[in-house]
């Protein structure tokens, strides 16, 4: 019988952040959740979070006098590249016989995992894909004496060297839709209530995958998206609202946030979702909601060009606080180059009319520039802009970040095999855009304009070139854009 190390402590260290990045770090990222829900299921473990990694000066406290095997589970975005891999020497140094694994976006766009572990020496394991279907397996074969070789050639998705042996299957992990409902309920672990208090909000992701194929989108690995049901997530929302009576979770988990790519891209499921709740009078008058989407969702009818107005009706009806939209393209051209999904910049303009006269907050992210913008093409954006924040003051914010910066060629982008050029152009979903300067910009003065508007320091108290402008009321949005615009 195969004798097993018992009862190990896994942290869950995915609290990374770019330098100069305002939001505060959550220490139970969505993944660490999800997947200590499926640890705590099937075996004992002892989860850690840790809300700062070490090389930002974090620390974990361990257990005294009690050697106990360490796991540490970390996170890895492109992005974050380089501190992903000093974070990961850092662990090592510091607890020379853990178990370092890695997983997350940045190795699930990862065609081989071979070049990939070799950016990363100090870590034992990598998983690709939904880490649910095999961390439960992985660490238990870990923790076997000796190492459970067999088992570990029977998962997919898994980079694991054990001595000279090297077991490397690229299949990316996938959830099916019945799996990602079987999933178990939210459980209120202490450092999700600290993050919920401090944040305010209850993420929730309440599907994987997305429907659409942005040019600068490098986080698919699921064929086709696949959704929690309506009814799996208004029996969440009732296991959150027992969980908050009984003082398991703060008051403030009945903030909901969905974080999905596209909570609205399977319209029958979202119109189910959003009539019970409207139904329900518990859960319309317990629970606010924020959602993250598309603007091509909100529209209907063989070639979609018919706004949903069902959709926008219940929106308003139970509490969205607000939507997080991916427009992205403030400029034909650009919604062209980024190949969004399916809709005009008319299109766009159309909905933001609609939510404003629902008044619904709506918060729209911007990609300013891409690798062949023209300079003309830049000017008519940041008009667009300025115009559409005059239009729907009440309502439209925008998630932009005005400085243009170079991108850092990582080597996980240069393993894509055959990325076409504008993978190149990273957007995080969230805020920081980047134009890659090593890529050819038509115009020549635009290039240079870039750099000087690069050095500018910021004017006056709140005027910001070159900083995120997030949290910022249309009013400072219009100044700064306006700014913006004359140095062009
Ligand atoms: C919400 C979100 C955030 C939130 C997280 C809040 C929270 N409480 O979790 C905030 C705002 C903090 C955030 C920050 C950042 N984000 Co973000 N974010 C997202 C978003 C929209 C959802 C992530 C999520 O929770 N998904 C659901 C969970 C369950 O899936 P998952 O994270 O992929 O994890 C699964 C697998 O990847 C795997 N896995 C993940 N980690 C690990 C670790 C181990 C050990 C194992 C075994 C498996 C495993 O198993 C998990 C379960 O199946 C995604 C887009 C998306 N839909 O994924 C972008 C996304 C992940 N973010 C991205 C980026 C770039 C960032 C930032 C780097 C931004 C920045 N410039 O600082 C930071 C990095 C934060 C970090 N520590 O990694 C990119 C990553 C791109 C890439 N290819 O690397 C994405 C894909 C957006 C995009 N389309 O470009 N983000
Ligand atoms: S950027 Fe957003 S909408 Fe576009 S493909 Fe990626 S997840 Fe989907």
């Amino acid at each position: 019988m195969i004798k097993r190390h018992k009862n190990p402590i896994i942290i869950f260290d995915m609290a990374f952040r770019e330098k100069g990045d305002p939001r505060s770090p959550c220490a139970v990222t969505l993944a660490a959740m999800s997947l200590t829900q499926v640890l705590l299921k099937k075996m004992r473990v002892r989860p850690l979070f840790m809300p700062r990694p070490l090389i930002y000066g974090g620390t974990i406290k361990l257990p005294q006098n009690k050697k106990k095997p360490l796991i540490f589970a970390v996170s890895l975005s492109d992005v974050l590249f380089e501190q992903v891999q000093k974070e990961v020497k850092a662990i090592r140094s510091a607890y020379p016989d853990a178990c370092i694994i890695i997983g997350g976006p940045g190795v699930n766009t990862c065609n081989d995992l071979k070049p990939l572990a070799a950016f990363f020496k100090d870590a034992n394991a990598l998983v690709k894909g939904d880490g649910e279907l095999v961390i439960v397996d992985l660490i238990k074969a870990i923790l076997s004496c000796p190492v459970d070789e067999e088992k570990i050639k029977k998962l997919k998705g898994i980079y694991f060297q054990h001595g000279r042996a090297i077991y490397c299957n690229n299949e990316a992990n996938v959830l099916t839709e019945k799996q990602l409902n079987n999933l178990p309920y939210i459980y209120p672990f202490p450092g999700l209530k600290k993050d919920i208090k401090k944040e305010g909000v209850l993420p929730i992701s309440a599907s994987r995958g997305c429907k659409y194929r942005c040019v600068f989108c490098s986080h698919k690995y699921h064929p086709c998206p696949i959704y929690l049901s309506a009814r799996r997530l208004v029996r969440e929302l009732i296991n959150i609202e027992a969980l908050i009576s009984s003082n398991k979770l703060p008051k403030e988990a009945s903030s909901i946030g969905f974080i999905d790519d596209d909570f609205f891209q399977d319209r029958g499921r979202t119109i189910r979702f959003l009539s019970k709740v409207s139904k329900a009078a518990s859960l319309k008058n317990k629970f606010s909601f924020s959602f993250q989407g598309t603007i091509g969702s909100f529209f209907k009818g063989k070639r979609k060009k018919n706004l949903d107005t069902k959709l926008l009706n219940l929106l308003a009806e139970i509490n969205t606080r607000n939507l997080f939209l991916g427009t992205d393209g403030f400029h034909p051209q650009t919604l062209k180059y980024l190949r969004k999904g399916g809709y005009s910049f008319e299109m766009a303009l159309n909905l933001m009319r609609e939510l404003d006269q629902r008044n619904i907050i709506q918060y729209h992210f911007v990609i300013l520039t891409y690798p062949t913008m023209s300079r003309g093409v830049l000017k008519e954006t940041i008009k667009n802009l300025i115009q559409t924040l005059g239009k729907f003051k009440r309502t439209v914010v925008f998630s932009i970040k005005l400085s243009l910066k170079a991108f850092a060629e990582t080597p996980l982008i240069d393993s894509l095999e055959g990325s076409p050029e504008g993978r190149l152009l990273s957007a995080d979903g969230n805020a920081i855009k980047r134009l890659p300067f090593d890529l050819t910009i038509e115009d020549p003065a635009l290039r240079r304009d870039c750099r000087r508007i690069l050095s500018i320091k910021p004017r006056g108290e709140r005027m910001t070139i070159g900083r995120m402008l997030i949290g910022y009321n249309a009013k400072d949005q219009k100044t700064a854009l306006s700014l913006f615009l004359s140095l062009l």
